[in-house]
C-alpha cells in the first residue's frame, strides 16, 4: 500500500472530515501540522489550502475530492455507495456540510454572539494548534481576534446570506440537518455511514470534544445527538487530529 500522508492544522474541519474518512476506512496514515504562520510544510504544492492528501507521490486537495480518491484507491470499507442517486445525494449533502454548514461554525468566530466564549473558543483552537507547532504566546492571546479577521474565513463568511442573524441559520441549518437524516439512521436515509456522515461529525462533535461553548449548538437536538452516537460507534473513541490531552471529553 502507498503511504498516506495528511497535512494540515489539526483545528481545521476540512481536514477532520479527511481524518474521519480515513479513521472510518481503517486506513493507515501519517498527520503532518502545518505551521498557519508559515505554511513550510506544504510549500511542496505550492499554495496554502489545507487539508492536502499526500498518497505515494501524487498531492490532491480538497476534502470532498479527497473522500471520492480514497474509495477509488481503497474501495474497502466503502464511504460512497454504488448505486448512482445514492451517491449523488450523498456528495450534495455533503456540498451542503462544506459550503453551508461548516462555514456556519466560521461566522461564530466573526460574530461574536457572546464575547467571553468566542475569546475562550478562539483560545482553545490555539491551543490545540500550539500543540502541534508551537505559536509565539502573542500569537496564541490574540489568535480569537486574528481568526475575526483572517482572510479565508471572512471570504468564506461572505459568501453565507448575511441578512439571515446567526441565530436564525443556526435553526435553519439543524432544520435542514434533520431532513438530510429523513428516516435514517445515516444522512441521506443510508444504512452505515457515507462520507456526508464522516464530514458533519467532526464539525457538530468537536465543539463538544473540546470544550467549546456555542449558543445554539446543532448537537443540542435530540436526534442530531443520537445520530452523532451512532457516527461515533464506527470510528475511534478519539476520532479527531488533535490529541486526547486536548480533549474535554469524548463522550456526546
Ligand atoms: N474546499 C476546501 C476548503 C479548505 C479550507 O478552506 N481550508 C482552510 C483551513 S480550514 C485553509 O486552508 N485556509 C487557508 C488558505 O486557503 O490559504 C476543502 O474542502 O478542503
Amino acid at each position: 500500500m502507498k503511504p498516506i500522508t495528511l497535512y494540515s492544522y489539526p483545528t481545521s474541519p476540512y481536514a477532520q472530515k479527511v481524518g474521519c474518512y480515513l479513521k472510518y476506512k481503517h486506513l493507515d496514515y501519517s498527520f503532518v501540522a502545518v505551521n498557519p504562520l508559515h505554511n513550510k510544510e506544504i510549500a511542496f504544492s505550492q499554495q496554502t489550502q489545507v487539508p492536502v492528501l499526500m498518497i505515494g507521490d501524487e498531492w490532491r486537495k480538497n476534502s470532498s475530492d479527497l473522500g471520492v480518491w480514497l474509495d477509488e484507491l481503497h474501495p474497502d470499507r466503502p464511504i460512497l455507495p454504488v448505486q448512482q442517486n445514492a451517491r449523488e445525494k450523498v456528495l450534495a449533502i455533503d456540498g451542503w456540510i462544506s459550503s453551508s454548514l461548516i462555514p456556519s461554525y466560521f461566522r461564530g468566530g466573526v460574530e461574536w454572539e457572546n464575547t467571553w466564549n468566542a475569546i475562550r473558543n478562539g483560545w482553545k483552537l490555539a491551543s490545540a494548534v500550539n500543540h502541534a507547532t508551537p505559536l509565539p504566546f502573542f500569537i496564541r492571546m490574540i489568535w480569537p481576534f486574528a481568526v475575526k479577521r483572517a482572510p479565508f474565513i471572512n471570504r468564506m463568511v461572505s459568501q453565507l446570506d448575511l441578512t439571515e442573524s446567526l441565530a436564525d441559520m443556526n435553526v435553519r441549518l439543524q432544520k435542514e440537518f434533520k431532513d438530510h437524516l429523513a428516516e435514517g439512521p445515516f444522512l441521506g436515509s443510508q444504512s452505515l455511514p457515507t462520507l456526508a456522515d464522516l464530514s458533519a461529525f467532526p464539525i457538530i462533535a468537536s465543539s463538544t470534544f473540546m470544550g467549546m461553548k456555542r449558543e445554539q449548538a446543532v448537537i443540542n437536538d435530540p436526534a442530531i445527538r443520537a445520530w452523532a452516537k451512532r457516527v461515533h460507534s464506527h470510528l475511534p473513541k478519539n476520532p479527531l487530529l488533535v490529541p486526547d490531552s486536548m480533549l474535554e471529553t469524548l463522550e456526546l
